[in-house]
C-alpha cells in the first residue's frame, strides 16, 4: 500500500499533520493526584483529546482510576465510570450496548459516541484478559487502551505479566541468594489479541511521547475504523521504574529505539511497524535498563541476557517484534 492509499484509508480520521493542528481543548484537565512525570496520566489525556467530547469513558482499578477520583475531585470533563480491576472489556461492551440500545428506542438521538475502556496491565492484561477478550469479538464500536507501566503500580508496584525479566518489584526484590527473582519474559498481549480475534480490524502498540503524535493518531485510526479495537501503551512510571521523573519522554523513547518495545499496528490483518526496529540500528538495550534502579542489580550477564532476546525478538521471530514463531518461512521454501 503506498502513503497516499494508506493517508486515503484513514481520511476520515482527521489525522494530525503536526504538533500545531493538535485540538486545544481538554478533557483530561487539573484535579489528579498521578506522580510528576506519570506517562499513564499523559495516555489519559492524549486518547481523551483525539477522541474528543462525544465520549464515554469506563476505568479499571489502578493508578489511572485511583489518582483521578480523590474525593470530591476528578480531571475527567468527559462521561467516566469506574469498573472492577478485571471488568474492562465487559464495562466497555455493556456501556456500548446500552447506548446502542437507548438509540434504538429513541431515547437518545442517534450519534457517534466513542466508548472507550482504559485498563492496566494487571487488569487488562492479565485479571481482565477474558473480558477484554469477548469485547474483542463483539459487532460494538469500543476501544481498549492498556495502558503498561509493567507493575501493578497502585498497589506499591507489584509484579505482573508484563513486568520486564529481573526487575526489581515489591514481590521480586533483590537478594543475595538470587539476583534475580523475576524470571518471567514480557507477555506480549497485543499480538496475541490480534492474531485471535478475527473480528478485531486494528490493533496498536503505542508510546505516548514517541514518535511525537503517533499515540494520538492511533487513537483515531481505531475510533474511525470502528468495530471492537485495541491499543496497548508502553508508559514509564518514575515511582516504579525508579528514575527522576523528568526522563520519563527519554525512556519512552528509548524502550522503542533498543526495540525492547516494538511499535507497529496491524490495519485489518497487515502489519505496518511504526518504528521499524528491524531496519534500524537499534541502541544497546543497557542504555534503556541502566537508567532505571529497578534494574541496579544488573550484571554484565543480564544485560547480555536481556540483549540477546531482543535481537531474537527482531532477528528471528516470523513477524519480527510481533510473533514468536519460527520456522514457517523454511517449510514454504
Ligand atoms: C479483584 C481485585 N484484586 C485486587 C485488587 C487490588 N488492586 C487495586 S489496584 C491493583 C493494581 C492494578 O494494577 P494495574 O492494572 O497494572 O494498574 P496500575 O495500578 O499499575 O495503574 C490491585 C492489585 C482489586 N482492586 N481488585
Ligand atoms: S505510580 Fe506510576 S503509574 Fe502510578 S501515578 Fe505514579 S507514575 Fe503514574
Ligand atoms: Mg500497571
Amino acid at each position: 500500500m503506498t502513503t497516499e492509499e494508506k493517508m486515503e484509508e484513514f481520511k476520515g480520521a482527521n489525522l494530525y499533520s503536526n504538533v500545531h493542528k493538535i485540538d486545544l481543548p481538554e478533557f483530561y484537565t487539573s484535579g489528579h493526584r498521578t506522580c510528576q512525570g506519570c506517562e499513564s496520566a499523559l495516555v489519559m489525556r492524549d486518547f481523551i483529546k483525539a477522541a474528543g467530547p462525544r465520549t464515554v469513558v469506563t476505568g479499571a482499578t489502578g493508578c489511572m482510576y485511583v489518582a483521578n477520583t480523590s474525593y470530591m475531585t476528578t480531571p475527567w470533563v468527559v462521561p467516566w465510570m469506574h469498573t472492577q480491576l478485571g471488568g474492562g472489556g465487559s464495562s466497555a461492551v455493556g456501556m456500548a450496548a446500552g447506548l446502542r440500545a437507548l438509540m434504538r428506542k429513541g431515547k437518545i438521538p442517534k450519534e457517534n459516541i466513542n466508548v472507550i475502556n482504559f485498563s492496566g496491565d494487571l487488569g487488562g492484561g492479565d485479571m481482565g484478559i477474558g473480558g477484554v477478550s469477548m469485547a474483542l469479538q463483539t459487532d460494538y464500536n469500543l476501544l481498549v487502551i492498556m495502558y503498561d507501566n509493567e507493575s501493578a503500580a497502585n498497589t506499591d508496584i507489584q509484579a505482573t505479566n508484563m513486568t520486564p525479566w529481573g526487575a526489581q518489584t515489591t514481590f521480586s526484590p533483590t537478594g543475595t541468594k538470587e539476583r534475580i527473582m523475576h524470571k518471567r519474559w514480557k507477555k506480549n498481549v497485543a499480538a496475541m489479541l490480534a492474531v485471535g480475534h478475527p473480528n478485531c480490524k486494528y490493533v496498536a502498540t503505542a508510546c505516548a511521547t514517541f514518535p511525537p503524535m503517533d499515540y494520538m493518531n492511533k487513537v483515531k485510526k481505531a475510533l474511525s475504523i470502528g468495530g471492537p479495537t485495541f491499543i496497548h501503551t508502553l508508559d514509564p512510571c518514575p515511582k516504579g521504574w525508579d528514575y527522576h521523573p523528568r526522563y520519563s519522554g527519554d525512556l519512552g523513547q528509548l524502550a522503542v529505539k533498543t526495540g525492547v518495545f516494538p511499535l507497529y499496528e496491524i490495519v485489518r490483518g497487515e502489519v505496518r511497524y511504526t518504528y521499524d526496529a528491524a531496519a534500524k540500528k537499534r541502541v544497546p538495550v543497557r542504555e534503556y535498563l541502566e537508567k532505571q534502579g529497578r534494574f541496579s542489580h544488573f550484571k554484565e550477564e543480564d544485560y547480555d541476557f536481556f540483549q540477546q532476546r531482543v535481537d531474537e525478538m527482531w532477528e528471528e521471530w516470523e513477524v519480527p517484534g510481533i510473533a514468536p514463531i519460527r520456522g514457517a518461512l523454511k517449510l514454504r521454501k
